[in-house]
């Protein structure tokens, strides 16, 4: 099946802010369309996302964050060059690295090329009559991730109301997907409840739907967590253990890690220790993002203490780089890669850097961005490349939704196997 048309233009996100679509048309007449995230506590290694700041398209009511130079580089230099051609994702990617040869992709823009480049897995997928999981995968039974769930937020996703970005859980637990989803949702209500009984402001929902409750410390904020487990009749531990996404690169000043809450600075030594303390005293199966993007001694440090059962997870350090893979392995930094096809810019590269954090006894962790929109090309993505687990934020708001409840379908009418990575 040929490529009629490829269309790109400006759509919203859940934060309101403009983002990119794109969308493939074949001669069957079915179109593909796919919308690209974005984050905010970005990190520097990232591939870049382009936007109109300072130039002459800068669009005046969105504060000069709009995207149409993006969108005009799918409609101006990549639809000339697609167009006639048969639907293929690796051609589709490999004429996108042939047109901005740069790893970050600058000159189209991160937020150009990803939005073809999953337009292209989409329309590939229908050509060959499968959904975009099944095109990733031969196996009959397929493989549902393990979810890491947002209850609570901070850091730059909730106005800073804690040091850390996010407390999340694990269902480690859970028998299915569609159980471990109920879990969920009954310990982020008990949060809710509880936080309102302690006269906490918990109508303020965070960029990713979780709560956006204030805590004096991080252990504060994970007892009160671990509260809500037990107070729903779940065990802690051995039924949901909790993960955090400590993203330290928003406080660390290049030289001292900074709380604003407890007004304390630690260095990158004391740093460790105080994360080597907190991962044993609470019940964190997995620490995302403990030291900042290029503090690649601490991370090396701890993970050479760390428990080996501990998911030490790399986000702003490798940001879905196979370079910065490639680094973290060699020096034993991480044991865990966070997968963020923006970061990355590109389809099948991202899956390049998946299938290499795999060779390498790495786990992975398919993950959302906390700006998203309605698209469940995600959940796909992390069954079809039987990830193990994934990340979309809370289970609030249908930009999340979308992603959860994808994964509710699939299990739901598929052969599938509920994934436990902790096992
Ligand atoms: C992260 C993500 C999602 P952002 O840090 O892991 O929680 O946040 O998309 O803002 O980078
Ligand atoms: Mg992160």
């Amino acid at each position: 099946m040929k490529i009629t048309k490829v269309f790109g233009y400006q759509v919203l996100d859940s934060r309101g802010r403009p983002t990119v679509a794109a969308s493939i048309s074949l001669t069957d007449g079915s179109t593909h369309t796919a919308r690209v995230p974005s984050g905010a506590s970005t990190g520097s290694h990232e591939a870049k996302e382009l936007r109109d700041t300072g130039s002459k398209h800068a669009e005046k009511f969105f504060a000069g964050a709009s995207v149409q130079l993006a969108v005009a580089n799918i409609n101006e230099k990549i639809a000339p060059l697609l167009i006639e051609d048969q639907i293929s994702l690796s051609s589709v990617d490999n004429k996108l690295s042939e047109l901005d040869p740069s790893i970050d992709h600058a000159q189209l823009g991160a937020n150009a090329t990803l939005a073809v480049s999953l337009a292209a897995a989409l329309a590939d997928a229908h050509g060959q009559n499968k959904s975009l999981a099944r095109y990733f995968t031969a196996e009959k039974q397929l493989l549902i991730p393990m979810p890491m769930v947002n209850i609570l937020s901070g850091g730059a996703h909730a106005n800073r109301t804690m040091d850390i970005q996010d407390i999340l859980i694990i269902p480690v637990g859970a028998k299915s997907f569609t159980q471990a989803l109920s879990w969920i949702v009954a310990i982020r209500e008990m949060a809710a409840k509880l936080g309102k009984e302690s006269g906490a402001v918990t109508n303020l929902i965070a960029d990713e739907g979780g709560l956006a409750i204030a805590f004096d410390s991080v252990e504060k904020a994970c007892e009160f967590v671990t509260k809500s487990i037990e107070k729903v009749g779940l065990k802690v531990g051995t039924e949901v253990a909790l993960a955090l996404d400590v993203a330290a690169t928003q406080f660390f000043d290049g030289n001292k890690y900074n709380f604003a809450t407890t007004n304390k600075s630690y260095t990158s030594a004391e740093f460790v220790k105080y994360i080597g303390d907190l991962t044993s005293n609470q019940p964190i199966i997995s620490i995302e993002d403990p030291f900042a993007e290029d503090d690649w001694q601490s991370w090396q440090n701890f993970s050479e203490i760390a428990p080996k059962k501990l998911q030490v997870m790399g986000d702003d350090l490798l940001t879905t780089n196979l370079d910065r893979l490639n680094q973290a392995i060699a020096s034993k930094s991480a044991n865990a890669i966070l997968i963020k096809a923006n970061q990355n810019g590109l389809v099948t590269s991202t899956l390049n850097v998946l299938k290499q954090a795999r060779a390498n006894n790495f786990n992975t962790v398919v993950s959302a961005r906390s700006g998203e929109n309605e698209d469940s090309w995600l959940a796909d993505l992390a069954v079809g490349w039987s990830a193990g687990q994934i990340k979309v934020g809370s289970t609030h708001g249908s930009e999340r939704n979308a992603k959860w409840n994808r994964l509710l379908e699939l299990e739901a009418t598929e052969e599938c196997r509920f994934l436990n990575p902790f096992n």
